[in-house]
């Protein structure tokens, strides 16, 4: 299954194109870290991306926190994943409707279908947001990740809805890439797994976050990719940080297939 398969490896178990370039930009750049660039102006993201880039395999934004976001900021974006190798990810976590979720996907000020390669969705409204987000996709290399399990305190989630959300991504494997998720929630090896609340500095945050180390979230909960935001653009050395994390998540990621 999933946890005991190398990425390269599971490259050839999915026809999933944005899956198989991720998984092959994994094993190749040897990074299973995904960094959180939450800041507030589109200069410090697109600086923090130029920053990481190098130890990162997927960059996660929320443009709808930029203050002064304008068509420039995906363009840039875009020519930083390029030139470090790095996909990216709008956090969006679409819910609605799939005649409202698709357009907000597709149009208005963002257009984030345009260039965000993956997106996230709250499988809570049903199938049909995943079929009216993959038609807005109009054939591009495009991809959702299914919110599975949350890492805040309190989350309502219950194991059956998780559940629920893993057999959705199972009936939709062109447009579901995989989970937001804390645990193991799949062992199928076309679904690529990430996980949220991973610092080295902070065990929480004072709002409902809560973290944990990227050894016991790739090595214990079973994540493919961790999730890093305020442990590395908070920290002094962001690149070095970055590093670390990235390191210790693909250390991790190893030992798990001995
Ligand atoms: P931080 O490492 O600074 O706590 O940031 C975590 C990031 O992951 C945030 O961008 C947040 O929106 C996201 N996230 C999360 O923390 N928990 C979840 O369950 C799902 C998320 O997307």
């Amino acid at each position: 299954g999933r946890l005991s398969m190398s990425f390269g490896d599971r490259v050839a178990t999915t026809s999933q194109p944005l899956v198989r370039r991720l998984l092959r930009l994994m094993e190749e750049k040897r990074t299973n870290l995904c960094v959180a660039a939450d800041l507030g102006t589109a200069r410090d993201v697109l600086q923090l991306a130029d920053k990481v880039g190098p130890h990162i395999c997927l960059l996660k934004t929320h443009v709808d926190s930029i203050s002064d976001f304008t068509a420039e900021f995906p363009k840039q974006l875009t020519e930083l994943a390029e030139r470090h190798n790095f996909l990216i990810c709008e956090d969006r976590k679409y819910g609605d409707i799939g005649s409202t979720s698709a357009d907000q996907y597709s149009s208005g000020l963002f257009s984030v279908s345009s260039w965000a390669h993956l997106v996230t969705v709250h499988a809570l409204p049903g199938d049909g947001q995943l079929t009216a987000l993959s038609d807005r996709a109009a054939g591009a290399e495009r991809g959702a990740l299914l919110v599975a399990e949350m890492s805040s305190k309190g989350c309502l989630v219950q194991p059956a809805y998780t559940a629920a959300v893993v057999k959705m991504a199972e009936a939709h494997p062109y447009f579901a890439c995989g989970f937001i998720a804390q645990s193991s929630v799949s062992s199928d090896p076309r679904f690529l797994v990430l996980t949220p609340g991973v610092s080295l500095v902070s065990t929480a945050d004072g709002h409902g976050q809560q973290y944990s180390s990227p050894e016991r979230a790739v090595g214990e909960r079973g994540a493919d990719v961790v999730i890093v935001g305020r442990g590395v653009t908070r920290a002094e050395d962001p690149a070095a940080a970055a590093r670390e994390y990235a390191q210790r998540a693909f250390s991790a990621y190893l030992q798990r297939l001995k």
